[in-house]
C-alpha cells in the first residue's frame, strides 16, 4: 500500500450550511462562507534559504486579506513546509519558517494548527477564519492549551529563534440552529498536530509504539480538560517513514483503541526525533 504525501493530498474538506463564494486574489485562493472562509495559498520553494522571508510575507498578506474579508479570526491552520527538516541548528527549515511566521503574526491570538513536512517542494499554507470577537453572537472560538505540555509559543529558545505559533487545540460553540454537524453537539473541537513531546521534551526517540502512547496521553489530557466527552468525527495521521505504516496500525490499536482508524499520510514531523503525529476534530 502507497500512503499519499501530506499537504498534496491533504486538502481540506469542510461544510458550511451557506452559499459559497470563491475568489483569487494576489498569490491566495479565497472560499467564503456567511460565518467562515477558508484560505489557501501554494508556493514553490525555490531556496530554502528564503523560507523565513517567504512565510512572513504570506503570512502578512493572509492576515491583511482576512481583514479584508471581515474574518479576521484565525480558527485553525495547516502548514506544510518542504524539507522540514533540512539545515542545521537555527537554519534548519522549520526554525526559519517559524521565524518568519511569528514576526508576521506578531500577538495575533493564535489557533490551532499543523505543521508538516511537504515532499514535493511546495509550501502550502491553509487557513480557516472567521468574524472578528463575538460577531456573529452564534458562534464563540477559545484556543485551548494541554496541561501536559508547555504552550508551542512558549518553547524555551533551544528549539529556535522564534517559538512556534499556535494553539494545541481550538474550540467552537455554536448555537443549536447554527450548527454544521451531524448529531448537533454544542461544540467542535479542533485539534492540532499532536506528538510525542511532554512539557517542551520529545519522548521516546525513534520508538513509533512508545510515541504513539505518548501521543494519546497528551490528546486524553486535552480532551479532558473539557469537561464533556469528546468524540471524533475526523482524524489524521501524519507519518514520517512509510515502511512502518503496519507497525503504526499496530499502535494505533492499542492505544486509540477506542478511536475508528484515521487517515494515515505520509510526512515529515518538525522535529526529526518524532516519528508521527496525530490530529482531529472532535464533537463535544
Ligand atoms: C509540537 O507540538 C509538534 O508549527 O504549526 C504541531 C502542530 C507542531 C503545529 C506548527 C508544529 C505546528 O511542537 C509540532
Amino acid at each position: 500500500m502507497n500512503l499519499a504525501c501530506a499537504g498534496s493530498a491533504g486538502v481540506e474538506n469542510w461544510q458550511v450550511n451557506s452559499d459559497l463564494h470563491q475568489l483569487e486574489q494576489d498569490e491566495f485562493v479565497i472560499t467564503d462562507s456567511r460565518d467562515y472562509a477558508y484560505l489557501q495559498v501554494c508556493q514553490p520553494v525555490s531556496d530554502l534559504s528564503e523560507i523565513r522571508k517567504q512565510a512572513e510575507y504570506l503570512y502578512r498578506k493572509a492576515l491583511q486579506l482576512t481583514q479584508t474579508i471581515e474574518k479576521s479570526r484565525l480558527v485553525r491552520i495547516w502548514n506544510y513546509i518542504p524539507q522540514i527538516n533540512a539545515g542545521e541548528g537555527d537554519e534548519e527549515c522549520y526554525r526559519q519558517f517559524c521565524w518568519g511566521r511569528a514576526d508576521a503574526l506578531g500577538n495575533t491570538s493564535l489557533p490551532a494548527a499543523t505543521g508538516i513536512g511537504s515532499r514535493d517542494g511546495v509550501l502550502r499554507i491553509g487557513i480557516l477564519c472567521t468574524h472578528p470577537d463575538s460577531t456573529p453572537a452564534h458562534l464563540q472560538i477559545r484556543h485551548q492549551e494541554n496541561p501536559r505540555q508547555l504552550s508551542a509559543y512558549n518553547y524555551p529558545r533551544a528549539y529556535g529563534p522564534r517559538s512556534p505559533s499556535f494553539a494545541r487545540a481550538t474550540l467552537i460553540s455554536t448555537r443549536r440552529d447554527t450548527q454544521v454537524q451531524p448529531g448537533n453537539p454544542s461544540a467542535l473541537l479542533l485539534l492540532s498536530g499532536t506528538a510525542s513531546i511532554v512539557n517542551h521534551q520529545s519522548r521516546h526517540p525513534g520508538d513509533l509504539s512508545k510515541q504513539s502512547e505518548e501521543t494519546a496521553a497528551n490528546i486524553q489530557t486535552l480532551l479532558s480538560t473539557l469537561g464533556s466527552p469528546a468524540t471524533p468525527l475526523g482524524l489524521r495521521y501524519y507519518l514520517r517513514d512509510e515502511k512502518r505504516l503496519s507497525e503504526a496500525i499496530d499502535g494505533w490499536h492499542k492505544h486509540f483503541a477506542d478511536w475508528p482508524l484515521p487517515s494515515f499520510l505520509l510526512g515529515d514531523i518538525c522535529r526529526s526525533e518524532l516519528e508521527m503525529e496525530v490530529e482531529g476534530v472532535f464533537s463535544v
